[in-house]
């Protein structure tokens, strides 16, 4: 799933960073900062917790590549997708208006937005690749708002670790920690190569989290929960894709 060489290439980067002396010191510092990702204790734990750590250690205010107009793809690939369910087909005969995303958890007030509501906000724009991990990947630019923007409109508590993000399609949610969320590239994202985004793209509303790989770029998405633990969400692993024996950090 994650590029072997770049894990190995992160690995020995953060035995390096702690000071050459193998990966228990890694580990060791992975647990001081608080860098254990909440899936660690799969069957590829210690790396996880590795790749996790390393990226953060090493990487913490990196850009995710930007490229220019020119090197858009032509040809955007949407996924596969599952079968929209009445719920979504009825918000899409009103396009949408009564689309809404709620944002809950360890936030000073609660609120829900809907689309035109996100749109009233600062709208950035990126033009990145969004990677899949099956092999394919595209350029787009992508449109809508810093999730930065709608965590300061709510407000979040100094101890808020995690934002889960849930979307309308049956048992698909994912989270990202704050340095991911608060991230300058990390945006609900409404828009795609000028137009709405489409509904094969995850329109309305998708999260674009262009540092991280396709499938943590959750489609449909109505909900934001803010957290400081993921052991209440599902098994507790941080995400659906988990639990199914993905990698919940995949930072690239
Ligand atoms: N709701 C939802 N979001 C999803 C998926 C999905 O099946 N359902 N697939 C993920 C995967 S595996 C990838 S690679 C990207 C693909 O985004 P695209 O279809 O816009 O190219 O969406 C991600 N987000
Ligand atoms: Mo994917």
């Amino acid at each position: 799933m994650i590029n072997l060489s770049r894990r190995k290439l992160l690995v020995s980067g953060l035995a390096a960073t702690a000071g050459a002396s193998g990966l228990a010191v890694a580990a060791r510092l992975a647990q001081k900062y608080g860098l254990v990702p909440p899936d660690h204790g799969g069957i590829y734990g210690l790396g996880e917790t590795l790749t996790y750590a390393s990226q953060r250690l090493l990487t913490r205010h990196s850009l995710a590549r930007e490229f220019s107009r020119s090197q858009i793809s032509p040809r955007p690939f949407p996924n596969e997708l599952a079968p929209l369910t009445e719920e979504f087909k009825r918000l899409q005969a009103g396009r949408f208006a009564d689309w809404r995303l709620s944002v809950d958890g360890l936030v000073a007030e609660p609120a829900s937005f809907s689309i035109a509501d996100l749109k009233s906000y600062p709208s950035r724009s990126h033009i990145t690749e969004l990677a899949c991990e099956e092999g394919w990947s595209y350029i787009a630019e992508w449109i809508g708002v810093p999730l930065s923007h709608v965590l300061n409109v709510v407000g979040v508590h100094p101890q808020a670790k995690y934002v889960v993000y849930t979307s309308m399609e049956p048992d698909t949610w994912d989270s990202i920690d704050m340095a991911d969320a608060l991230h300058p590239q990390t945006f609900l994202c409404y828009g795609m190569n000028g137009s709405e985004l489409p509904v094969a793209h995850g329109g309305p509303l998708r999260i674009r989290l262009p540092r991280q790989i396709g499938y943590k770029n959750i489609k449909f998405i109505t909900r934001l929960t803010v957290t400081d633990s993921l052991k209440r969400f599902g098994k507790g692993l941080g995400s659906a894709a988990c639990e199914a024996g993905y990698a919940w950090y995949t930072g690239i």
